[in-house]
């Protein structure tokens, strides 16, 4: 499935597909990813699995560089992509979802930094996963607006911003939001 968001003033042209990340033939896929940047579960498990053991060399060589400390929150770093079909991975660790406190500008800046990294590699076409969605409970719908409002705002050079939602449920919330914006 597949839909598409077409404004005059957009440079970057935004699409929603339901699928798997790691499968999308791509200049760059953004991973879900935590400060360590040492893998886990969800997506960063599935990024990984498939690309390989140079995605991991790459993430602790930053970790002995410029992370010491990790990743932080809201923020995006690249490493190669290894065997996937994209030519980068860009890392960024979303905010855990928490009731208390508003993070919320937290995971609009894991978008922007992304595209960020993205046009300074030159990507072209960029996959995102709905961050924070899965493990750190961010709720669909709230994560859709901020991340559709914050790409749409960006003002990036990147021709494509594909939104890879797992599941019916997650691509419906994306498509929603999405149809609120045309
Ligand atoms: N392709 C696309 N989307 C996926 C895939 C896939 N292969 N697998 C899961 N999703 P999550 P987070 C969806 O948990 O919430 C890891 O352990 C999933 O259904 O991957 O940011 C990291 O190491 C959900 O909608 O990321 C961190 O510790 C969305 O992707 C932590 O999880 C994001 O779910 C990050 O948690």
């Amino acid at each position: 499935r597949c839909a598409v968001l077409r404004r005059g003033r957009l440079v970057t042209r935004i699409t929603l597909v339901q699928g798997d990340i790691t499968e999308q033939r791509v200049d760059a896929v953004v991973n879900a990813a935590n400060s360590a940047m040492l893998g886990g579960g969800g997506v960063d498990g599935a990024i990984h699995r498939r690309g390989g053991p140079e995605v991991l060399d790459d993430c602790r060589r930053l970790r002995a560089s410029r992370y010491g400390r990790g990743l932080p929150t809201g923020q995006a770093v690249a490493t190669t992509a290894g065997r996937l079909p994209a030519r980068w991975v860009i890392h960024t660790v979303g905010p855990v979802h928490r009731a208390e406190v508003d993070n919320s500008a937290l995971l609009a800046s894991c978008y922007r930094e992304s595209l960020r990294v993205a046009d300074d590699l030159g990507a072209r076409t960029v996959a995102f996963p709905a961050v924070s969605t899965g493990i750190y409970g961010w709720p669909l719908e709230d994560a859709a607006r901020i991340a559709l409002a914050t790409v749409a705002g960006a003002g990036a050079a990147v021709a494509e911003a594909r939104f890879v939602l797992f599941d019916g449920t997650a691509f419906e919330a994306f498509q929603g939001v999405l149809d609120g914006l045309e």
